[in-house]
């Protein structure tokens, strides 16, 4: 099976879980409302088809990961909502419809990304995973979401604004706003396969490169698509004279810096179990040519 449809396979397996959580857990409240609002609207589920992916390649049941990609998702959605909102980007396009604050307004959103939070970690601890996996992934998603990831890296994202960088520090928030999420989907796939450590940091490795390639991806799209492609504001990262690789190097060296973290990537994947898992080497490729 090719990539494609193996990642379309997966995005409908996660699809219909995310759709089952949502209506067993129906609880009819105008917060409830906005956050399945926001995590129905779509996206290319890119984490937990990660999760999935990692999982399998180290022999484990890809399904069984569903409860960490759904948190993942959640606290993914949690950053968007948050990152939309008047007082961070102020933007009123998502994942090709109204954002959360747009559609049901700002006090609503801002509560509705903080439940997510708090969803996310309800749905690792009630997890049919081993006790010490859950306490595992729960450590790493908080080491990954707070002062030395997520929020973090938003924060410094917002800082730089108007302000002259260097490729490193550029990468840095680049590492703490997209690729440590990325890393938490690998871990987490990669824990509940095994608990083999040279391999899970392998993984993880991997996921740091590709995240970077895949936030220089974003950049360059912003810039090069469209609104109607992307279901999102294009063209803003320039207005707001934001820190992109595209502002340090130009649009055709930031491509090439994407390959060569892609190139990372791929190295990282080398030799776990004897040869680099073909599905997610096929994935990493396939993002780099994405357009959306
Ligand atoms: C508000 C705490 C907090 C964090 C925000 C910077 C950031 C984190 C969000 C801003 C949007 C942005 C540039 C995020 C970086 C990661 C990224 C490229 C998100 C978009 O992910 P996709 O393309 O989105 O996977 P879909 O909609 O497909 O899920």
């Amino acid at each position: 099976m090719d990539i494609l449809t193996l990642a379309e396979e997966k995005k409908l397996m996660f699809d219909s879980y995310l759709h089952r959580y949502l209506e067993d857990n129906d609880i009819s409240s105008g917060i409830f409302d906005a956050f399945s609002y926001s995590l129905k609207a779509g996206g290319k589920r890119i984490r937990p088809i990660l999760t999935m992916l990692a999982c399998e390649a180290l022999g484990g049941d890809p399904e069984e990961t569903l409860p960490a990609g759904l948190a993942i998702e959640m606290i993914h959605t949690f950053s968007l909502i948050h990152d939309d909102l008047p007082a961070i980007d102020n933007d009123d396009l998502r994942r090709g419809m109204p954002t959360c604050h747009a559609r049901f307004g700002e006090a609503t959103a801002i509560l509705a990304g903080d439940a997510l939070i708090f969803q996310a970690l309800s749905v690792i601890s009630g997890a049919p995973y081993p006790t010490d996996a859950k306490l595992d992934i729960l450590r790493f998603l908080a080491e990954v979401c707070g002062a030395q990831g997520l929020v973090q890296g938003e924060y410094d994202d917002v800082m730089a604004e108007g302000k002259p960088l260097d490729l490193t520090a550029i990468q840095e928030i680049y590492r703490k706003k997209t690729a440590r999420l990325f890393e938490l989907c690998m871990f987490a796939g990669a824990r509940i396969a095994c608990s083999d450590q040279l391999k899970i940091r392998n993984m993880v490795s991997f996921g740091t490169h590709l995240g970077l390639a895949f936030q220089a991806i974003d950049d360059i799209l912003d810039i090069t698509s469209d609104k109607d492609t992307l279901g999102k504001t294009s063209g803003k990262d320039m207005l707001q004279d934001k820190a992109t690789i595209v502002k340090a190097l130009g649009l055709s060296a930031a491509g090439t810096w994407a390959q060569d973290m892609t190139g990372k990537a791929l190295t990282a994947l080398e030799d776990i179990d004897g040869k680099a898992p073909a599905m997610l080497k096929e994935l990493a490729l396939t993002m780099l040519r994405r357009v959306q």
